[in-house]
C-alpha cells in the first residue's frame, strides 16, 4: 500500500468536504467565512476526522455517514486551536507555519472566528442526526470538547500557570481531558455511527485511550525537539516522568493501541496510520 498517497487522498476529501460547508456562511458578507475557512484549512494532519471516518467504515459504517460528524469534530478542533493562539490564551503568533487567525484578522475575530466555528460543528452535526446512534455520536462529541472535556483541561492548564513540574496524576488528567478527549470522541462516534456491537465498541474505546495518551506524549517530544532544548517551559509528560519512562509510556501506549486495532483493520490504512504517526 502506498500510504502517503492514500493519506493525502483522505485529507484533500475531507478538505473539500469542509471547504464546501464552509461555503454557505459567506452569505454574512463580513470577513468570518474567510477567517474560518482559513483557520479550519491550513493544514493539519486531519488525525481527528481520519480517525472518525476509518475507524466507522473499518467497523462496517458508511463514510457518507461519517464525514459530516468527523467535519464536526475538525471544526471544533480549528476552533480549539484559535481560541488557545489568543493573547489571553497561549498567546502564539504562529499556527501550522503561518500567521495564527488573530494576527491575521485581529483579536476581536479570532474569538468569533473559534465561536463560529464551534457553532458550525453543532449545526452540522444537528443537519445529520438521522438516527439514535448519530444522536449518541454528537452527545459524546459536545461532552469530550465542553466543560467537562476539553475546556476543562485548558482550564487546568491554564490553572497550572508557569509551573513547569507537576505530579504525574494531575499530567495524566491535563492530557485525558485537553488532548485525549476529542481524540477519543472521534474514534467513539465512528464506531456508533457504524453501530457496532457493545463488546466492539468497548475495545476500540480502549484503542482510543492508548492513543490519545501516546499521541500527547509523542507531542510533547516533538515539542522538545523543535524547541531544540532538553525542557519545556509547560509541564508534559517529559518533565512530569522523565524522559526514560516518557519513552515507554510512549512504547506501552502506541503498542497497545496498534495490538487492539490490528484485530479489526483488514485494509491496513489505520495500522499504517499509527505507524507513521508514532514511527
Ligand atoms: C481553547 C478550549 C480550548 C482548548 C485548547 C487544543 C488545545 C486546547 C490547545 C492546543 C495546544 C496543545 C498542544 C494541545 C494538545 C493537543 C494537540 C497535540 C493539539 C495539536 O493537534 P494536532 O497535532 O494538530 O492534531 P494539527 O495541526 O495536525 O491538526
Amino acid at each position: 500500500m502506498d500510504f502517503k498517497k492514500i493519506y493525502n487522498e483522505k485529507i484533500k476529501n475531507i478538505d473539500i468536504y469542509i471547504d464546501d460547508y464552509l461555503e454557505k456562511y459567506k452569505t454574512a458578507e463580513t470577513n468570518i467565512s474567510e477567517a474560518m475557512k482559513y483557520s479550519v484549512l491550513n493544514g493539519g494532519k486531519r488525525l481527528r476526522s481520519i480517525l472518525c471516518t476509518e475507524v466507522c467504515v473499518m467497523l462496517g459504517g458508511k463514510y457518507e455517514d461519517a464525514i459530516p460528524f468527523a467535519t464536526a469534530i475538525e471544526l471544533i478542533h480549528a476552533y480549539s486551536l484559535v481560541h488557545d493562539d489568543l493573547p489571553s490564551m497561549d498567546n502564539s503568533d504562529i499556527r501550522r507555519g503561518q500567521l495564527s487567525c488573530h494576527k491575521k484578522y485581529g483579536e476581536a475575530i479570532g474569538v468569533l472566528c473559534g465561536d463560529a466555528l464551534l457553532n458550525s460543528a453543532y449545526e452540522i452535526m444537528f443537519e445529520n442526526c438521522s438516527s439514535s446512534c448519530k444522536i449518541k455520536a454528537a452527545s459524546q462529541i459536545a461532552n469530550a470538547a465542553g466543560a467537562l472535556g476539553m475546556v476543562n483541561g485548558q482550564v487546568i492548564d491554564l490553572n497550572i500557570g508557569s509551573q513547569k513540574i507537576v505530579d504525574e496524576q494531575t499530567i495524566i488528567k491535563l492530557v485525558e481531558l485537553k488532548t485525549m478527549a476529542l481524540i477519543r470522541s472521534a474514534v467513539t462516534a465512528g464506531a456508533l455511527i457504524s453501530e457496532c456491537n457493545e463488546d466492539v465498541f468497548d475495545s476500540i474505546n480502549k484503542f482510543a485511550y492508548h492513543l490519545g495518551i501516546a499521541f500527547q506524549i509523542r507531542d510533547d517530544f516533538e515539542d522538545i525537539e523543535q524547541d531544540d532544548t532538553t525542557e519545556s517551559d509547560s509541564p508534559n509528560f517529559i518533565n512530569a516522568f522523565g524522559r526514560e519512562r516518557a519513552t515507554d509510556m510512549l512504547k506501552y501506549h502506541s503498542k497497545s493501541a496498534y495490538d487492539i486495532l490490528i484485530q479489526y483493520d483488514t485494509n491496513g490504512f489505520l495500522c499504517s496510520f499509527l505507524n507513521f504517526l508514532f514511527a
